[in-house]
C-alpha cells in the first residue's frame, strides 16, 4: 500500500485538485495499491494515514510539499506520522523539496526527497523499496546514507504525452469543482511543465532547467471534454506556468474546444501573448478565453534585463497587451516582482507610477503585487543577497516559524536591502488600487458597497496618499471583500 498525502495548501482548506499527486499516483495505475488523502478535506487526515498504517503494510508515504501553508502543516504532520509510523519510510517531492533537499533531509522525520518531475523517480523509488535495489541507480533522488546526504544525478525529463492520464477516479473530483468569476463548476488542469526562460526570481527555473514540456492540442482537448462531460465543469483554469509558449498547439487546442461553451483562464508571458496573430487571438476568445494571467514584473526596461527576463519583453509590451486584451474582452491581470536593490523604494514608486498608466489604458486589468523573494539560484539576485547576510533557514522548524512563514507567502523577502517602510508602502498602495479599483472577479462586490469601497479608495488614488490606509482595511475586515493579492496560486 502508498500514501499519497497532499496537506492543507491555504489558511480557508478550500480543495484545490492535488494535480501534483494524480501525476505521481498515473504511474502507480495497477502496479500498486495506493490512496490519495487530501489534508484540505479530511479533519484529521494524519490520523487517517496513521489508522491504515496500523492495518497495511505502507511502502511508502508520499507528501507534496509547496512553500506557505503547505510546508506549515507538512511538517508537523510529517512529525507525527513518523512518531506513529517510525518504520515507513516519508518522501517529500515538489517545489520545496526540490529547492531545500539538504535541509528537509537534515531532518529524521523525511527519508527522501524527489526533485523536479516526479512520475518515474517515485516508480523507481517503490520498486526499490519493496523488492530491494540500489538507491543509488534512480536519478531525481535525494536521500541519507549513514547520515550523509546523497544527490543522485538529474532525471531527464519525460514528455507529458508519454505519461498516463490521471485517475481522477480516486479522488472526489466534484469537490474540486468551484463556482468563481470563471463559471459556476470550475474544472482545473496543468497541461505543461516548466518554462524555456531563465527569470532569475523563479522558482519554475531550477525545477526544469529552461526545459518546456507540454500536452499535445488533442490530449489538452480530450481532457477538458472529460470533465466537461463527465463532471459538469463549464469553465476550466489551466495552472501552467507558461501556457502559450507554443502558438500553433494554443490555436489548435481552441479550436478543438470552441463548441463546448466553457470559459478558460491560463498564465503566459506578455511577449508570447504580444506575438500572437490577430486569427489566434479571436480564435482563443470564440473559444472562451476570459482572462489571462502574465508576469509583467516591472515598468523599467533596464529592470526587466536585470532580472532576465529574456525574450522580447518591455514595458511598452506590457501596454500594448493591456490595449489588445481590452479590445477582445478579455482581462488581464499582470504580476509585479519590486523592491530590487540598488534603490528599492525608487523601484517601487517606478512601478507604482507604471500601473497607474495601465490602469488608464485598461481598467479592469487586475494588479499583483509581489516584492522579490530569493530562490535558490546561483548567478542571480540571491547570490547578491546572500553576500549582504540573506540565509535561508537551516531547519524547518525554521521555516514554519512565525517571520519565515511571511517569507514563504511572498509577504516578507528578508532581504537586507528591504525595510520596514518598503513594505508598508507596498501594502499600502495595493490597499488603495484594489479599492479604487476593485477586482471584476469579485461578484459578490457590488451596488452599495462597491461604490463606497471606490470613494474611500478614490481620494487616496487621486492625491496618491497611500500612507497607512487604516480605513480600506477596516473596511475589508468587515465586509471581506476580495482582493488579488490574498488569492495566489
Ligand atoms: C496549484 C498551485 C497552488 C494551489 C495549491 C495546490 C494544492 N496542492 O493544493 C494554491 C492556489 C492553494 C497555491 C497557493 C500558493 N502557491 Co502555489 N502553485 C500552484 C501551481 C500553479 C500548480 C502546482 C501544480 O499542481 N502543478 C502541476 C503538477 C503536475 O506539477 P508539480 O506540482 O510540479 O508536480 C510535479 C513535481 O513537482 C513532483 N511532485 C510534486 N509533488 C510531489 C509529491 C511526491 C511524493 C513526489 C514523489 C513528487 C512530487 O512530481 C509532480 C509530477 O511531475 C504552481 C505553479 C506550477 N505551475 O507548477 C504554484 C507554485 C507551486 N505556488 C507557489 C507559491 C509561492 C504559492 C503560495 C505559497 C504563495 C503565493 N502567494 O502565490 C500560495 C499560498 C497562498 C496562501 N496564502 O494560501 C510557487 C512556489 C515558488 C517557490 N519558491 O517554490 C509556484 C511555483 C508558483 C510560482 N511560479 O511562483 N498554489
Ligand atoms: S517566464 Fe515566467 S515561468 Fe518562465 S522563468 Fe520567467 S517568471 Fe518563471
Amino acid at each position: 500500500m502508498i500514501i499519497l498525502y497532499n496537506p492543507p495548501s491555504s489558511a480557508s482548506r478550500k480543495p484545490h485538485l492535488p494535480m501534483s499527486l494524480l501525476a505521481v499516483a498515473s504511474l502507480l495505475e495497477r502496479k500498486y495499491e495506493y490512496e490519495i488523502i487530501d489534508g484540505n478535506l479530511v479533519d484529521d487526515p494524519v490520523a487517517r494515514m496513521i489508522e491504515i498504517g496500523k492495518t497495511k503494510k505502507v511502502t511508502a508515504i508520499g507528501v507534496t510539499v509547496m512553500p506557505g501553508p503547505q510546508l506549515n502543516h507538512a511538517v508537523p504532520h510529517s512529525q507525527r506520522l513518523k512518531a506513529a509510523l517510525p518504520d515507513v519510510p516519508i518522501v517529500w517531492g515538489g517545489y520545496f523539496p526540490s529547492q531545500h533537499d539538504d535541509t528537509v533531509l537534515r531532518e529524521d522525520y523525511v527519508d527522501f526527497c524527489v526533485r523536479s518531475q516526479g512520475e518515474q523517480t517515485f516508480l523507481e523509488l517503490v520498486r526499490v523499496l519493496d523488492k530491494g535495489g540500489a538507491l543509488s541507480s534512480i536519478p531525481g533522488l535525494s536521500y541519507k546514507e549513514n547520515r550523509n546526504i546523497k544527490k543522485n544525478p538529474n532525471r531527464a525529463l519525460i514528455p507529458l504525452d508519454d505519461l498516463p492520464g490521471w485517475p481522477y477516479e480516486k479522488i472526489p473530483m466534484p469537490r474540486y469543482l468551484h463556482k468563481q468569476y470563471l463559471g459556476n463548476r470550475v474544472g482545473t488542469h496543468n497541461t505543461s511543465f516548466g518554462c524555456p526562460f531563465a527569470c532569475n526570481f523563479c522558482a519554475v527555473v531550477g525545477m526544469s532547467n529552461r526545459r518546456w514540456l507540454a500536452e499535445s492540442p488533442a490530449r489538452m482537448a480530450r481532457i477538458v471534454k472529460f470533465q466537461h462531460d463527465r463532471y459538469g465543469a463549464d469553465a476550466i483554469q489551466f495552472h501552467d506556468m507558461d501556457f502559450f509558449i507554443s502558438e500553433p498547439r494554443t490555436a489548435e487546442f481552441a479550436e478543438r474546444i470552441s463548441g463546448l461553451e466553457m470559459s478558460w483562464w491560463a498564465l503566459g508571458r506578455v511577449d508570447e501573448l504580444m506575438r500572437y496573430s490577430e486569427a489566434t487571438w479571436k480564435k482563443m476568445k470564440t473559444s472562451g478565453l476570459k482572462m489571462v494571467f502574465s508576469g509583467a514584473e516591472s515598468g523599467s526596461n533596464e529592470l526587466l534585463k536585470r532580472m532576465n527576463k529574456g525574450g522580447q519583453a518591455t514595458a511598452e509590451l506590457t501596454l500594448e497587451l493591456a490595449k489588445r486584451m481590452k479590445s477582445f474582452g478579455i482581462v488581464p491581470e499582470f504580476s509585479f516582482v519590486m523592491g530590487n536593490p540598488p534603490d528599492p523604494l525608487e523601484d517601487i514608486r517606478a512601478t507604482f507610477a507604471f500601473i497607474r498608466r495601465i490602469k488608464r489604458v485598461n481598467p479592469h486589468t487586475e494588479v499583483i503585487l509581489y516584492i522579490y523573494t530569493p530562490v535558490p539560484l546561483e548567478g542571480t539576485l540571491y547570490e547578491e543577497a546572500r553576500a549582504m547576510g540573506f540565509k535561508f533557514p537551516e531547519t524547518l522548524a525554521e521555516w514554519v516559524s512565525g517571520d519565515w512563514r511571511k517569507f514563504s507567502i511572498r509577504r516578507d523577502p528578508h532581504t537586507p536591502w528591504i525595510n520596514p517602510r518598503i513594505k508598508r508602502a507596498v501594502r499600502g498602495f495595493e490597499s488603495v488600487l484594489n479599492a479604487y479599483y476593485p477586482t471584476v472577479t469579485d461578484k459578490k462586490l457590488t451596488g452599495f458597497k462597491r461604490t463606497v469601497l471606490r470613494l474611500l479608495g478614490g481620494w487616496r488614488y487621486h492625491t496618491r496618499f497611500y500612507w497607512l490606509p487604516l480605513e480600506l482595511r477596516a473596511f475589508h475586515k468587515f465586509f471581506r471583500y476580495q482582493r488579488p493579492e490574498t488569492t495566489g496560486f
